[in-house]
């Protein structure tokens, strides 16, 4: 895939706010799970906000999406309202699809959202259904699937990947290796991924998929690799696979997600004596928020004050959402048989 121009001003500061928004989204939802708002197995996706922002940075709104069990991030950082996510996390009538899906099938069908499927590696398949028919409509639009590296123990993933590469088609494929540090269930910890292949890329390349690897924390890496993978589906030259690699978040180790590092004080990236020295490793060196603003402030991209400023707005916001959400209505009884298939 041929090299991208760095990011300006304006994408980085657009991006770091997305970031933001979903950092806050997650760190809030913990706390709701404590005041027991909603009851459900739930997925964080702090760690990992690098890779939505920069990815949704390269896409058009007539573009598609699927994602997983660890959507939050995905559908925030397209555009989806916090207030209808938190709603649709505590089953609310005003959420994103009702309260009908709730946190693991939360999707926003305004943007570009096909479905998301806690199935894993199901939405891989979904995905490649909407890659076909951004062939036929012929508008050079790409269809992106987001999933975990679990997903690629599946047989769905094997299969899709190969009918895109035969029929050229426009599916981006983002792996989100997060399995870097996770304790696995043997050891009482949320599952991980068992693959023999050294390397989730070459899986992809061995089906002749353009394929690329890249550090997950790193917004500009992410970024870089994905338009010039997305500019390539566009231009007809079939699928690419981009394997982002992040640590897994000392917060999603165990089976429930606990706020281990604590809320995101933004003057950590300057103020390293604002840094608990239990997650130094992290704040200094995984957190991609705080990696993201250490390289906006060095490159003179954005002021210290700047990114206070836009952390206080985002959290504003934050609250604003949580408050729509909480007074929300339940679905009507009345609406119980809406939207069921059978
Ligand atoms: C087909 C299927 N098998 C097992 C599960 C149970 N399960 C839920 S999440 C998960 C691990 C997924 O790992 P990965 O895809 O890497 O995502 P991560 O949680 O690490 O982001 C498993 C095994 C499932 N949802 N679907
Ligand atoms: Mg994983």
């Amino acid at each position: 895939m041929a090299a991208k121009p760095g990011l300006g001003k304006t994408a980085s500061l657009r991006i770091l706010e997305r970031m933001l928004v979903i950092r806050r989204f997650e760190e809030s939802l913990v706390e709701m799970s404590g005041e027991k708002l909603f009851k459900s197995h739930y997925h964080l996706y702090i760690g990992q906000e690098a890779t939505a922002a920069a990815v949704v940075e390269s896409l058009r709104p007539d573009d598609k999406l699927t994602t997983t069990h660890r959507n939050h991030g995905h559908v925030l950082a397209r555009g989806a309202e916090p207030g209808r996510a938190y709603a649709e996390i505590l089953g609310r009538a005003t959420g994103l699809n009702g309260g009908r899906g709730g946190t693991l099938h939360m999707s926003d069908p305004d943007r570009g959202f096909l479905a998301t499927s806690s199935v894993v590696g199901g939405c891989i398949g979904l995905a490649l259904g909407g890659a076909y028919a951004q062939q036929r409509r012929g508008k050079g639009g790409v269809s992106v699937a987001f999933f975990g590296d679990g997903s690629l123990e599946e047989g769905i993933s094997f299969e899709s990947m190969n009918i895109a590469a035969l029929w050229k088609l426009p599916a981006v494929f983002i792996c989100e290796n997060n399995g870097a540090g996770a304790t696995g269930s043997s050891k009482g910890g949320f599952p991980s991924s068992l693959i023999s292949a050294p390397r989730l890329a070459g899986i992809a390349e061995s089906l002749a998929i353009s394929s690329k690897q890249v550090d997950g924390r790193d917004v500009d890496a992410v970024h870089a690799a994905v338009s010039a993978g997305v500019a390539r589906c566009r231009s007809g030259k079939g699928p690419v696979f981009v394997e982002c690699i992040t640590e897994r978040w000392e917060g999603s180790k165990p089976m429930w997600p606990e706020l281990s590092t604590g809320i995101t004080d933004v003057s950590m990236a300057w103020d390293a004596g604002q840094v608990p020295v239990k997650f130094r490793e992290w704040h200094t060196h995984q957190d991609p928020i705080l990696l993201f603003v250490r390289k906006l402030l060095r490159k003179k991209l954005v002021t210290r004050e700047a990114i206070v400023k836009v952390d206080r707005e985002v959290r504003a916001r934050d609250a604003t959402a949580r408050r729509f959400a909480v007074s929300s209505p339940m679905p009507h009884g009345k609406t119980a048989l809406q939207r069921v298939f059978a």
